[in-house]
C-alpha cells in the first residue's frame, strides 16, 4: 500500500511526461526535481503523445521519478497505465473516461493504490459519485489547453463550479490553469489545480509553485 490519498495532496498537483519539456536543454527529471523541492503536493507521470518515450525509455524515466517522489514524500500517479503503476509501485492512477474502464482498474490495484478520474460533464459525475473506490475527480478543460490534442471543449470557471457541486469527492481543476487565471478557481470549491505548462514552462518554478500553494491555503 503506497500512500493513502488525502485531498491536500491536490492544491498543487504537477502532471508531466518528456513530451512536456519543451525546452531540451533541461531533462523531465530536472523540471521534477525542483518542482518538489519549491513545494508541489502530487506529481503524474503521463507519458503520451508525439515527443514521449516508450519501453525501457519510459521504464527507467518511470523509476527515476517514483524514487524522486519517494525522498520528497509526494505521491507518485500514473496516468492511465495499470501495468507501471503496479511495477513502479505507484501511490495513486488517474484514468480518463475514454481509458481503461475505471471499475476494471479499481478492481486491479484498488488495494493497493487510489484512483482519480476525469470528469467533464454532470453525467460523469454522477456516475462516479456511485462508485466505490474513486478517491478524486480530475475536471476540465477549464480554459484552453495546448498540452492535450484531443482536450474536450472548454468548461469554464462556472462550468468547472457546477462539477463541484455535483462531485460528492474533492476535485482538482485541469486545462489551460496560468499564474494569471488561477485566481478564479478558489470560489470553484476545487481543491486545487493540476498543471502540465504552467510549470513545465515555467520561467520560474518556485515562484510557480508558490503561486499554486498560497492560492489554496487554507
Ligand atoms: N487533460 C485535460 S486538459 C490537459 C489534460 C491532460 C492538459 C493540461 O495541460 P496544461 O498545460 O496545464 O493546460
Ligand atoms: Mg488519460
Amino acid at each position: 500500500m503506497g500512500m493513502q490519498f488525502e485531498p491536500g495532496m491536490l492544491r498543487a498537483y504537477f502532471i508531466a511526461g518528456t513530451q512536456d519539456v519543451k525546452d531540451k536543454s533541461k531533462t523531465l527529471q530536472e523540471i521534477a526535481k525542483q518542482a518538489m523541492e519549491a513545494g508541489i503536493t502530487a506529481f503524474q507521470y503521463r507519458e503520451k503523445g508525439p515527443g514521449s518515450l516508450s519501453g525501457a525509455k519510459r521504464d527507467e524515466m518511470a523509476a527515476d521519478l517514483r524514487e524522486m517522489c519517494s525522498d520528497y514524500e509526494i505521491p507518485f500517479i500514473v496516468d492511465d497505465d495499470v501495468d507501471l503503476a503496479i511495477k513502479t509501485h505507484a501511490d495513486g492512477i488517474h484514468v480518463g473516461q475514454k481509458d481503461e474502464r475505471v471499475t476494471k482498474v479499481i478492481e486491479a490495484v484498488g488495494q493497493s493504490m487510489f484512483v482519480g478520474l476525469s470528469c467533464d460533464t454532470q453525467e460523469q459525475v454522477n456516475i462516479a459519485n456511485h462508485i466505490d473506490g474513486i478517491s478524486y475527480l480530475g475536471s476540465g478543460p477549464v480554459f484552453p489547453t495546448g498540452s492535450k490534442a484531443d482536450a474536450d471543449p472548454v468548461i469554464g470557471v462556472d462550468g468547472l463550479a457546477k462539477l463541484v457541486q455535483a462531485s460528492q469527492l474533492p476535485v482538482v481543476a485541469i486545462g489551460g490553469i496560468t499564474e494569471q487565471n488561477i485566481v478564479e478557481l478558489p470560489q470553484t470549491g476545487v481543491a486545487g489545480v493540476s498543471v502540465i505548462s504552467m510549470i513545465a514552462q515555467s520561467d520560474d518554478i518556485f515562484r510557480t509553485v508558490k503561486v499554486m500553494n498560497e492560492t489554496f491555503e487554507k
